[in-house]
């Protein structure tokens, strides 16, 4: 009868060593171990032993359920772990981004170039000043010298809000509005550059976004004249450029400026003897200026027969894409690290 226990436990063994799933493991448990497993069976047959005999028996049959149930539990173990190390596997997600230059990130190349701006103008004696983007229509054209229905309001593709009377509240076209808001807060002299996020309803291309960045400038105070304004021009684009570069002005029309023009400076690739960037003409243009439109100083609550004044502006967003050759002016907003860890 041992003989025959030991191979009972000893085949048992093996076949629990060889299940190969939770599954399979389950089944041959209940094959050893079960009401009509052999080992069952040795207990059933211990009743027809002599007493003397039917204690070692009983202790014999014992040990071999106990190594049996162990096998059992060491390949239950085994198998769990197998199963959850493939389950891990199968269902792993590769979370990491490869980026080509890992590190600390920088700021955006529009906010350098606001940053860089804004410097050269607090050199000059000059405050930034920040205003709504949100901006009613008195604003952002009434006090600019445009009432109700002036055709130049078709100058700038307006987003309007849905809130209140119908286009009266819209998204700032130009940061002009906020030079209105401080000649209405603050008196003369004033000498402010106004940086900020402006809105055209426009569909975009290579060299316009609906949403991109203005800086414009400000100065009023007494006997300010149009020589100031092209002296500032030439000092800003110096400081800004490097010297050797110039800056002229040429006609234009703006409603909240007269006499307006615009402004261009030389090549910064050529330096004037003309290349592909400015198109051979050795200038490229860059933004608007003029003297303040009396009826802007007074919407401002300046008196214009005491005050004069200039103002310019152009785009932040433009002059990164000049400098820096960018060919489409829509990946400044499509947030890819291989762009954007050039600047
Ligand atoms: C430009 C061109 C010309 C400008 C005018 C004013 C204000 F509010 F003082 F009237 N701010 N900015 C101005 C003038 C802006 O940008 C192309």
């Amino acid at each position: 009868m041992f003989d025959e226990l030991e191979q009972v436990t000893s085949t048992g063994v093996e076949r629990v060593r060889a299940a190969a799933t939770l599954e399979e493991l389950r089944s041959v448990e209940q094959e050893l171990l079960g009401k009509k497993s052999p080992l069952a069976a040795f207990n059933q047959r211990l009743g027809a032993l002599p007493t003397e005999e039917r204690k070692e028996a009983g202790r014999r049959v014992n040990e071999a359920r106990t190594v049996v149930q162990n096998a059992i539990a060491e390949r239950r173990r085994s198998l769990a772990a197998d199963e959850r190390r493939q389950r891990l596997q199968a269902e792993r997600l590769d979370l990491t981004e490869v980026i080509p230059a890992p590190g600390r990130g920088h700021l955006h190349l529009t906010t350098q170039t606001r940053d860089e701006l804004e410097d050269v103008f607090i050199g000059m004696g000059y405050q930034v000043a920040e205003g709504p983007e949100a901006e009613d229509d008195w604003h952002n054209f009434e006090a600019l010298n445009m009432p109700p229905a002036h055709p130049a309001r078709s100058m700038w593709d307006t987003f309007y809000l849905d809130l209140g009377e119908p286009e009266t509240v819209l998204l700032r076209t130009h940061t002009s509005p906020v030079q209105v808001r401080v000649m209405q807060s603050q008196a003369p002299p004033i000498y402010i550059v106004a940086p900020g996020r402006v809105y055209r309803y426009e569909t975009p291309d290579p060299r316009h976004l609906a949403v991109f960045h203005q800086i414009e400038g400000l100065v009023v105070d007494k006997g300010i004249s149009f020589a100031d304004l092209a002296g500032t021009i030439e000092t800003f684009t110096n400081a800004y450029f490097g010297p050797g570069t110039h800056s002229r002005l040429r006609p234009s029309y703006f409603p909240f400026t007269e006499p307006s023009a615009e402004f261009e400076v030389t090549c910064i690739f050529c330096h004037g003897d003309g290349c592909r960037v400015c198109s051979q003409t050795g200038w490229i243009e860059l933004g608007g200026c003029g003297m303040v439109h009396p009826n802007v100083l007074k919407a401002g609550g300046i008196d214009p027969e005491e005050w004069t004044g200039f103002a310019f502006g152009f785009g932040i967003d433009r002059l990164a894409q000049i400098r820096h050759q960018v060919d489409d002016e829509r990946d400044f907003l499509v947030n890819d690290i291989r762009f954007l860890s050039q600047f």
